[in-house]
């Protein structure tokens, strides 16, 4: 039976940013270090695949230190962990290792020196999320107020309308965010912050790619977990961009093919948590129906490298 031909556009950059790198390297490097178990606080980077191969290597994921032995290492996520969690574990006196990215650590130490001049702050995230518990919880309780919409700025209750600062989650909508940012600065014309916001390199690069490929596809797949903020934004991003079919799917078998039928073209991106196995097991899955071509769409090169910490890289 011949197979009908589909073009693959490859979204360029995808997947695998340097914070989740750095992120797994640490645990493998932790465990090489220290021997199994070693306890990780929530899913070092929100992927079940990476997190699987890490619990098969040692790991043992817990959502709280509470969790944790005191006698065995234990590692924060990628996302950041608010000020009291390492707080505590230099109080237990375990050996903790941070894996919060260094751009989300940056955000951390900006919302840290603007409540030293006094500034209270908001913060641009989703509620909930890791990330902004992490963020929010660098300042005591209350002195960080947080919205999500443009309908949230018109109704947040400010202390001091002239002493504000606000910073954002790294991996929000770009697009989502710029309305929300002019929405601050128009409600509270000196509101100190950013330059334009906290995204990251990785989640704009990202949703640039998405952009510049979906006006050219019938469908697009995001290779991400439901729980991955900056692969839920690929998604959005990818349908406002053009393609109105667009999907998140973890691995090949969550490809729903009845609703690809009839298709001539499909994009294919994932998130900074998407390792690059799980891009090549959906492509090869289109190989299996389709005589693919494959089309690169590149915007972007990245060269971005963190080191893991120190104590990781000196000897035991
Ligand atoms: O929060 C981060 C520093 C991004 C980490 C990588 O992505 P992921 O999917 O683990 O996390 P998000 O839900 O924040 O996108
Ligand atoms: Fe860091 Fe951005 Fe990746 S904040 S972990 S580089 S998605």
């Amino acid at each position: 039976m011949t197979k009908p031909p589909l073009t693959l556009y490859l979204a360029a950059p995808r997947g695998f940013c340097a914070g989740v790198d750095r992120a797994i390297k640490i645990v493998e490097m932790a465990l090489e270090k220290w021997g199994a178990p070693v306890y990780v606080r929530h899913e070092i980077v929100h992927n079940k695949y990476v997190v699987d191969g890490l619990r098969d290597k040692g790991a043992v994921f817990v959502e709280e230190l509470e969790d944790c032995p005191d006698d065995r290492p234990v590692i924060f996520s990628a996302h950041g962990v608010p000020k009291a969690v390492p707080a505590e574990a230099a109080k237990r006196e375990m050996i903790y290792v941070d894996a919060t990215c260094p751009l989300v650590s940056k955000v951390h130490i900006e919302a840290a020196r603007h409540h030293e001049n006094g500034l209270q702050m908001i913060m641009i995230g989703h509620e909930g999320h890791p990330e902004t518990v992490g963020t929010m919880g660098q300042l005591p309780e209350g002195e960080v107020l947080l919205v999500e919409t443009v309908e949230d700025v018109a109704t947040v209750q400010v202390r001091d309308p002239e002493r504000l600062a606000f910073v954002t989650q790294t991996t929000l909508s770009v697009d989502d965010t710029i309305d929300i940012v002019a929405a601050l600065h128009a409600r509270f014309p000196k509101i100190v912050g950013p330059h334009k916001e906290d995204i990251c390199y990785a989640t704009t690069n990202r949703q640039e790619a998405v952009k510049a490929m979906a006006p050219k596809c019938d469908a697009m797949l995001v290779v991400g977990a439901p729980n991955s903020s900056n692969s839920k934004r690929l998604v959005e991003v990818g349908s406002k961009a053009g393609c109105a079919y667009s999907q998140l799917v973890q691995r090949a078998p969550d490809i729903d093919w009845r609703a690809l039928e009839g298709i001539a073209s499909v994009g294919i991106t994932a998130g900074a948590s998407a390792p690059e196995e799980l891009i090549t097991e959906v492509i090869d899955a289109f190989r299996d129906r389709y005589n693919v071509t494959v089309e690169m769409v590149e915007t972007a090169v990245e060269n971005v490298e963190f080191k893991v910490p120190r104590v990781l890289r000196v000897p035991a």
